[in-house]
């Protein structure tokens, strides 16, 4: 639990005010607190307004000036990016409200409530609700369910939510708006937080006592691993010849990225990287194997397969991570997770260390005391790793043409940017080949929205790494595919002045969706952006005559084409000079593949089928699905 301290000394005075401005002054006066640092919990509001919030929240915001800062977004399922992206960069200890109105306005956060609690990243959702009087139903927008009246479209939150509340009467905000911040807080607990307000409600008066009002400071818990457990952790160590550490988002949030340091130089375990894990340890490190799984590098992947004890710390362990359980092939592998969530630490029938990642990480290295892994383990590592980055820059130097491959793209964006600057991506092909070819220098370098893969995260959560940190420079990295699903939000970002270097790449349709479905005998069928052609009657005529360089311009960014790796250089490095949000637009071949990862991913092929591709590729999956285990 995290633990809550008010200022002020209990009174008995009350304040009359609407629900909205009590929970508005609320929101304002709550503080976390870890290490000794202090921060505000909620820097600020985005919303969208309808009737269902624009007398309520809205007039309290209003009210509220720069004591609750106001924020515009254009959709609102972006806006619950936003807020990630911001809570992401702050390790978790900061986040945004949403507000939005009843109905469609509500429903739109779905999407981002999803992806803030798959990734474990704490937002304050405020969607309005349907009258709680029901005095004039049903409302514009209102879903009408004949078996109950009490059912609105807000339920949808639930289940993609930590918690979840509608406040009906306003005394039950009291209660209801300390559960919400004891979740937030949590980081065993922490997403989406959900607090639904009837629109009516929200502009309800009471008497609140003004003890709600007081300052909060919520400390963000550092739990250590059980005692017991942890000596059987070292025994388990101590027996293995060949141990892996699997870092995983929770190092970073826990900022425990030294004390992993600490332990790798101590002991000589590697290091291998998941997606929210990726900056753990520099990418030269002598211990650093790079990204793992299925979007791994072969060094990790390779370690990976005969490692004989995986610590796998602040991680979910998803199908990505163990190649769909298939990675981990030592017939006698065991597990230790480090993990402050139970949920996770004991997956894989492993040694469940529930704790905080930097406490058990440093209290793992001092009971190890002396122990190393040997030398010649330490020298197999390094040049597994040294091979990989061969491979790297190889792969950066692809010189294919005539129009370059993507990751020739990256390479001209991680040898440009700096080493405290973030790229940030989300779907597409761009996340995996950034898992394998990124080189990652600060702990905060390295922002793929992987728990989720939403399309449309990427402007939208590049606005919120920014405002958390306006001090590095932030290169969005954004498919033709993700850019048309939520492209809008650079009118926020231009509004704002949040300055983005926005790397638009364009290859006329889904790449990596095209590689996944013809690996699987599918063909690429209805992944490519063409005319449907009159006499085939399929969506393989020419490209479509869209132009995204226009459009982002259009929304008021400033926008340079690049033609080739050459002038996609300078214009990157035009776009870093400049103070304002710049889109580069390059086309790349969406044919020229990334490196391997020699892992698998689980994507099931159809049984029986007419098409000769498929039944190949269901032979080839038969023969992976043999390798997946059950790690028991
Ligand atoms: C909202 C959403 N819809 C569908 C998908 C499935 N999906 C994953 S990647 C992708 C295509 C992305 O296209 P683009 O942004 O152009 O990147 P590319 O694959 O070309 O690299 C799709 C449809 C998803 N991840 N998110
Ligand atoms: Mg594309």
């Amino acid at each position: 639990m995290s633990t809550a301290s008010a200022a002020s000394a209990a009174s008995t005075a009350t304040r009359r005010l609407t629900v909205a401005q009590a929970l508005v002054r609320f929101l304002a006066n709550q503080h976390t607190e870890r290490d000794g640092r202090r921060q505000r919990l909620i820097v600020g509001c985005f919303g969208i307004f309808g009737h269902g919030n624009v007398a309520g929240v809205g007039q309290a915001l209003l009210e509220a000036g720069d004591d609750l800062r106001y924020y515009q977004a254009r959709n609102e399922q972006a806006m619950v990016h936003t807020a990630v992206g911001y809570a992401r960069m702050t390790n978790r200890l900061s986040t945004f409200a949403c507000t939005t109105s009843i109905g469609p306005g509500a429903t739109n956060m779905v999407t981002g409530a999803a992806l803030a609690t798959i990734n474990r990243i704490p937002v304050l959702l405020l969607p309005g609700d349907i009258f709680a009087t029901r005095a004039a139903n049903p409302l514009l927008q209102e879903l009408e369910d004949g078996r109950s009246f009490d059912v609105s479209v807000n339920d949808c939150f639930k289940p993609v939510s930590a918690y979840w509340d509608r406040i009906n009467r306003p005394e039950q905000l009291i209660s209801s708006a300390l559960a919400a911040m004891r979740v937030l807080t949590d980081p065993a607990q922490t997403g989406a937080v959900t607090l639904a307000l009837p629109q009516d409600v929200q502009a309800e008066a009471y008497d609140f006592p003004e003890d709600f009002f007081a300052e909060r400071v919520w400390r963000v818990r550092r739990p250590a691993p059980d005692a017991e457990t942890l000596a059987e952790a070292v025994e388990l160590l101590r027996t293995a010849s060949r141990p892996l550490i699997v870092a995983g988002g929770g190092v970073i949030y826990s900022e425990a990225t030294e004390a992993l340091r600490e332990l790798a130089e101590a002991t000589g375990i590697p290091v291998a990287e998941t997606q929210a894990g990726k900056g753990s340890l520099a990418y030269d490190h002598p211990a650093a194997l790079g990204a793992v799984g299925a979007t791994g590098t072969h060094a990790a992947n390779e370690i990976a397969r005969d490692a004989d004890v995986v610590v796998g710390v602040g991680t979910r362990w998803s199908d990505f991570t163990t190649a769909s359980r298939s990675l981990f092939a030592n017939p006698g592998v065991r597990f230790v997770n480090l993990n402050v969530a139970g949920l996770d630490a004991y997956k894989h029938a492993g040694l469940a260390l529930v704790g905080d990642a930097r406490e058990g990480l440093t209290a793992l290295r001092g009971q190890l005391g002396g122990w190393s892994v040997a030398e010649a383990y330490r020298d197999e590592v390094r040049s597994l790793a040294a091979a990989w980055d061969d491979t790297v820059s190889a792969a950066y130097a692809a010189n294919n043409a005539p129009l370059p491959a993507q990751s020739e793209i990256l390479g001209v964006v991680n040898e440009v940017s700096g080493p405290r600057d973030v790229v940030v991506c989300a779907a597409g092909s761009m996340p995996g080949d950034l898992h394998k070819l990124w080189r990652t220098r600060d702990p905060k370098g390295y922002h793929v929205e992987y728990g989720y893969s939403c399309m449309g995260y990427e402007i939208a959560g590049g606005i919120g790494v920014k405002m958390a940190d306006p001090s590095r420079e932030v290169f969005v990295m954004v498919g033709d595919g993700s850019y048309l699903m939520m492209a809008q939000e650079l009118v926020t970002a231009v509004a704002e002045g949040v300055k983005l270097v926005v790397v638009l790449v364009q290859n006329h349709g889904f790449a990596s969706i095209g590689a996944l479905s013809e690996s699987l005998g599918s063909q690429r069928f209805g992944t490519r952006y063409r005319y449907r052609d009159g006499r085939t009657g399929q969506l393989d005529g020419d490209v479509l005559p869209v132009d995204l360089a226009a459009n982002a311009a259009s929304l008021g960014a400033d926008v340079l084409r690049a033609t080739g790796t050459a002038e996609f250089r300078r214009c990157l490095q035009q776009a870093i000079a400049s103070p304002r949000t710049t889109v580069v637009h390059v086309e790349t071949d969406p044919l020229a593949p990334a490196p391997d990862s020699r892992a698998w991913w689980d994507v099931p092929v159809a049984q029986v089928a007419e098409l000769e591709s498929t039944r190949t590729a269901r032979a080839d999956y038969e023969i992976h699905k043999r390798d997946q285990r059950t790690y028991l």
